[in-house]
């Protein structure tokens, strides 16, 4: 049985009660990690609040801190093989996309740890008589609630960014996929970090999770997860008057021009809905193209879509299956709209049978068309391998069209004329345009996030840095 890890020791929670994680492609029991609860939770904050208040801890070296970021990556580097084991082991994915997210949470620490040292202030003249100037300090105790389907990445990416700036930490990841957090502690254990700065706690979201949204010693929660969840984190740290970072759903649309590169816009459009078997939140799960390409685009698409391979992640197919039942069963219940609403099915729409692997809920990639632009389906964040596709005459309406759902995360814009794109990011209400391409090879440097209901706050990058410092004033008369 795992551990959980609290003030630098491996602990169990208090009733000694377990949660089991299942291998996707099985459904098979992997491990067993501590169900914790209010009073893990409990202990966890208050033991990051007293490392946070530590002279230890105030006084140590940003540049150190920087030190000890960097050999994170290192660790994780040495680490790789069995971290993208242990995140298909849980999540279900292809053991190369695995393999691209340790290789990212490495790229985490090693850009934040370049930052620890270079956090600061400004002067700002005011009266002839008096020396005005900022400190940004860090927040004090945060904590991190991770999602299921990117666990290492994501638990790299905002944790990584609290410690640079010299925030103590609490993490919770999701019950379906605690190992790699778990790991990452294993990690920090072997460096010199001070005991109690970077704490995990496993456990159910409405237990441990909600312990830890509802804790008054909280000083910032990131979040990633349903707009449901999402909206529960902020009611709680509204309660506290706690700021929040939030990363929700998404139902990003690529707009494909008449102009465009058919065969790359297609390809993709395509890998865009599919990686991670479509539970990404930035997946391009909308299809917006123009009306006289319509029948040569979507050719190219469903041509794509019927030659992928299905498979265990250890095998590392083109699509795993889906995390759960509970997943799988959110998905159906979208299709079962759509074959209501009489739309068509142009590829897939039923639970795929992989050999050896019978208990697995697989869905081949699926391609629907003829829905109403208002339909649930149209709407609403799916997080399977499932593209709708509508048309659209001119740029006007692919603006209007791209626009019209809660979220606002990720667009793709292909077209040959870059005025247009330009024009179109302008318009574009999403935290992400890209422009000829879909993710910039992941681009941890870049800022990412939402408009409305796919969050707010900026996670990667430098602007994750401000989620995790606040400003000071401080004026001296001379
Ligand atoms: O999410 P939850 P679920 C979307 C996606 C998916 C849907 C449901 O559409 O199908 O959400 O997934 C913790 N207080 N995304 O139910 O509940 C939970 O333990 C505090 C999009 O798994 O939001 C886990 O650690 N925490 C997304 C985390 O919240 C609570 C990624 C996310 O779980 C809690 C995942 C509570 N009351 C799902 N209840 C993205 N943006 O990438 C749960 N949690």
């Amino acid at each position: 049985m795992k551990r959980m890890y609290v003030g630098g020791e491996w602990i169990e929670s208090e009733g000694k009660q377990t949660i089991a994680t299942k291998d996707p492609a099985t459904q098979q029991v992997t491990a067993k990690v501590p169900r914790g609860g209010k009073e893990e939770i409990h202990h966890a904050i208050m033991t990051a609040r007293k490392t946070f208040e530590s002279d230890e801890w105030q006084d140590f070296a940003p540049e150190e801190r920087g030190r000890i970021l960097y050999e994170m990556a290192a660790k994780i580097r040495e680490s790789a093989e069995e971290i993208a084991q242990l995140e298909t082991m849980d999540t279900g994915k292809p053991i190369s996309q695995a393999r691209s997210d340790a290789e990212a949470a490495a790229r985490y620490f090693e850009y934040y740890a370049g930052m620890a040292d270079k956090i600061f202030g400004e002067t700002i003249p005011v009266q002839a008589n008096i020396l005005d100037y900022t400190v940004r300090e860090p927040v004090g105790v945060t904590a991190h609630i991770i999602p299921w389907n990117y666990p290492i990445q994501i638990a790299s990416r905002s944790t990584a960014a609290a410690i640079a700036t010299g925030n103590t930490v609490v993490v919770k990841p999701a019950e379906d996929t605690p190992l790699t957090a778990l790991k990452l502690a294993e990690l920090f254990e072997e460096t010199s970090l001070p005991k109690g700065v970077f704490n995990v706690v496993t456990g159910y979201g409405n237990e441990a999770g909600a312990a830890l949204i509802h804790h008054p010693e909280v000083d910032h929660i990131t979040f990633t997860g349903s707009v449901q969840t999402g909206t529960l984190v902020m009611e709680a740290a509204s309660r506290n008057i706690v700021p929040v970072t939030l990363e929700l759903g998404g139902k990003s649309p690529n707009i494909v021009f008449s102009d465009a590169k058919l065969d790359e816009a297609a390809d993709w459009v395509v890998k865009s809905v599919i990686q991670n078997a479509g539970q990404t939140c930035s997946a391009g799960s909308r299809l917006l193209v123009q009306e006289e390409v319509k029948d040569d685009f979507i050719e190219r698409v469903k041509i794509r879509m019927l030659s992928l391979k299905l498979g265990p992640g250890k095998q590392d197919p083109d699509l795993g299956p889906v995390l759960s039942e509970k997943q799988f069963e959110k998905i159906e219940t979208f299709l079962n709209i759509a074959r209501k609403e009489n739309a068509s099915f142009l590829a897939g729409g039923e639970r795929a049978h992989v050999e050896g692997y019978e208990n697995g809920y697989f869905l081949a990639p699926t391609l629907i068309d003829g829905l109403d632009v208002k339909s649930e389906v149209a709407q609403e964040e799916i997080f399977g391998p499932v593209l709708s596709v509508f048309t659209f005459k001119d740029e006007q309406e692919a603006i209007q069209l791209a626009n019209a759902t809660p979220y606002g995360l990720v667009t793709g814009v292909w077209t040959e004329n870059i005025g247009r794109g330009h024009r179109l990011a302008k318009k574009i209400r999403a935290g992400q345009v890209f422009i000829n391409n879909y993710g910039a090879g992941g681009g941890i440097q870049m800022p990412f996030g939402g408009y409305k209901k796919s969050g707010f706050g900026r996670e990667k990058g430098l602007e994750a840095l401000r989620n995790y410092t606040i400003l000071k004033n401080i004026a001296v008369k001379m």
